[in-house]
């Protein structure tokens, strides 16, 4: 989906232009020339970025952007600040009253492209963090923290990387206000750290005196351990060629010198938002993930897991025309368990049993609780004979190690039945393989528990 952007500007020409520009690139775009307009069109519309005029008759672009970041409706909207050339003035205002960016006019098309693509990217990410975060609480899980909340920009560590001092210094002193930084004059010593460290950013100086700063931003794209890190270049006015062929490599955004603190700011704060956006999706990703395929009790796979790995483990033993093994252990008379000491003692003893398995199995193993207390554990290239022997001494081990639950207040003599089965060499589904499993255990449950049984295919 095209991104939507909101042109304010109170000057039909100017709206037009931008809008032409915008239009060449595919963006979808709505327009507004006054500040009230603006307001109700970004609430209905909900754009992914405003491009906001700040000289406007009635509400002008700063009291504009105060009300958007106000409005709980269109607080998340990027906001890009449109200021004549070298207000500095302006740029200060504007970052008080919540703008994102800046861009000057005239409306440099690299410039724009590049803001729009760094803000955008942003906001996608934590709208996607919102969507997730809602159905998370619907399913109960999650946390209700503010995604919108100031800290996802603390304690934030940037990699500057400039080899003249005086330059160095300077930059150094501007973003050490607000986050941690570190100066690195060495291009090779720079990449082992970004490597190595946990840094939020790296701030390259385009104007490298020692080795090609282009280089390294390319080496940083490249590196498994630095691809996602974003890289803001700082740029001289004669470096546009260099500039471009450093946004079309990855570089995220950059920053003109003479630098204006403010606009650099701007722009790390922005770079670090992404950044921090996209790890938090990425762990939420994970942790998802797992929820999904394991056990909440035990931390075990789950029968979902099993379910389709073990189609899979099958045919890959029979085209490598090796064994797969599989053990359906149910623990005996569990019932009783529950019924005598209650439920939550129960659990704990299903807990510690799945933590002697997983304590008993090889790193290619798969162990998982497949329901109640019933657990599978597949053997990928084992035999009957073996796997009958992994059987036999977990089945010992439980028998002669009693639980000890209720924190130590009580042992439990337990035991367990096994039933063991190998994969067919001429074909064996994932139903028809449990299925053999299953008929053994049951014929180790009749034949008076606490015994392994085997069926030979
Ligand atoms: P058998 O030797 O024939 O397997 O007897 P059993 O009592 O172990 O088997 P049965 O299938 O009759 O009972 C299984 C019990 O396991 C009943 C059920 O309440 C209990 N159970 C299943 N899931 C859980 C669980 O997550 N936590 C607890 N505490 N108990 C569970
Ligand atoms: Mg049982
Ligand atoms: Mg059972």
């Amino acid at each position: 989906m095209p991104a939507r952007v909101l042109v304010v500007d109170d000057i039909p020409v100017n709206v037009r232009l931008l809008e032409a520009k915008l239009m060449a690139e595919y963006y979808d775009v709505i327009t507004a020339e006054n500040g009230f307009e603006a307001l109700d069109v970004a609430a209905s519309e909900n754009p992914d970025i405003i491009l906001l005029d700040v000289m406007m008759p009635g509400l002008d672009g700063f009291e504009v952007c105060r009300r958007l970041k106000d409005n709980e409706q269109t607080t998340h909207i990027p906001v890009v600040m449109v200021t004549a050339l070298d207000q500095q003035s302006d740029r200060v205002k504007g970052l008080s009253a919540g703008a994102d960016d800046f861009l000057t006019k005239p409306v440099d098309d690299v410039a724009l492209f590049a803001r729009i693509k760094s803000l955008v990217r942003v906001k996608m990410l934590s709208d996607e963090l919102r969507l997730r975060h809602v159905s998370g609480q619907d399913f109960g899980v999650g946390g209700d923290s503010a995604l919108d909340d100031p800290s996802i920009l603390e304690n934030a560590n940037i990699l500057v990387v400039e080899d003249r001092p005086l330059h160095a210094k300077k930059i150094a002193e501007d973003l050490g206000k607000t986050h941690c930084v570190q100066l690195e004059e060495n291009a090779d010593e720079a990449l082992f750290k970004l490597k190595n460290g946990f840094f939020d950013l790296a701030v390259v100086s385009l104007s490298l005196q020692q080795r090609d700063a282009l280089r390294l931003c390319s080496h940083i794209r490249s590196l498994e351990e630095t691809r996602h890190l974003p890289i803001l270049i700082l740029v001289e006015d004669g470096e546009r060629d260099r500039l471009i062929r450093g946004l079309e490599m990855g570089v995220n955004d950059y920053v003109m010198r003479p630098i204006d603190p403010n606009e650099m700011t701007a722009r790390v704060n922005t770079q670090i938002k992404r950044k921090r956006y996209q790890d938090r999706l990425r762990d939420e990703f994970h942790t998802s993930l797992e929820a999904a395929v394991k056990d909440q009790l035990t931390g075990l796979y789950n029968r979902r897991y099993l379910s389709n790995h073990l189609g899979k483990l099958l045919e890959r033993a029979r085209e490598e025309n090796s064994h797969v093994s599989c053990l359906i252990i149910d623990m005996d008379f569990f019932k009783n368990v529950n019924d005598q000491y209650g439920h939550d003692v129960g659990d704990e003893v299903l807990r510690e049993f799945g933590q002697r398995l997983a304590n008993n199995v090889r790193e290619m193993d798969l162990a998982c609780r497949y329901g109640g207390e019933e657990f599978v554990l597949v053997l990928p290239d084992t035999d009957i004979s073996f796997a009958y022997m992994i059987a036999e001494r977990l089945r010992q081990e439980i028998a002669d190690e009693p639980f000890v639950v209720s924190t130590g207040k009580l042992n439990l003599n337990l035991t367990i039945s096994i039933g063991v089965t190998a994969s067919l060499s001429d074909g064996d589904t994932a139903e028809s393989f449990l299925k053999r499993a299953d008929e053994a255990l049951y014929s180790a449950k009749r034949d008076g528990r606490n015994r392994v049984v085997a069926t030979a295919a």
